[in-house]
């Protein structure tokens, strides 16, 4: 028996449409043969940013980290593919883009721990609780 197509919750961040970086970011996805299931151009609210990251809403990176999540559009992404989870968490690399390995999105494009270009899922469990906050209809 096939196990059901993976799904994964992706943020191409709002450094990333300033930057102009979008096609070079959803095209990395596209080539390495991932489906795009839902795509949409959104901008997070305040109440949205704390569901979403409501493991990090206590620490001290949160404000700052909120305030540049809500600073402007963002694309949200469905992506879908064999074990796309881990591929898409193995693409865009360390979350410290000054750390991430040459290769990666955040590695090759970012020099920052916070305007790093992509969010991800990084479990399955995240994954479901992700894409029903972002997706709900899907
Ligand atoms: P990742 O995005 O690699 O899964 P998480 O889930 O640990 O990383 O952190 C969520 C987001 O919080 C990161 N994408 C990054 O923007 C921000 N962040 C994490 N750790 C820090 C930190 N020490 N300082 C500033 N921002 C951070």
């Amino acid at each position: 028996m096939t196990s059901p197509i993976e799904r994964s919750l992706v943020l191409v961040k709002p450094d990333a449409v300033r930057r102009g970086l979008l096609g070079e970011i959803i095209s990395r996805f596209e080539v390495k043969g991932l489906a795009i299931e839902a795509m949409e151009l959104r901008t997070m609210d305040a109440a949205l940013a704390d569901q979403h990251y409501a493991d990090h809403v206590d620490k001290a990176f949160y404000p700052p980290l909120k305030e540049f999540m809500t600073s402007g559009p963002l694309v949200a992404l469905v992506l879908s593919g064999d074990q796309v989870i881990e591929v898409v968490r193995a693409m865009i690399g360390a979350t410290d883009g000054r750390k991430a390995a040459a290769g990666t999105i955040r590695g090759d494009l970012s020099l920052s721990n916070r305007e790093n270009l992509v969010h991800a899922s990084d479990s399955p469990q995240s994954a479901a609780r992700e894409l029903a906050l972002w997706f709900p209809k899907l």
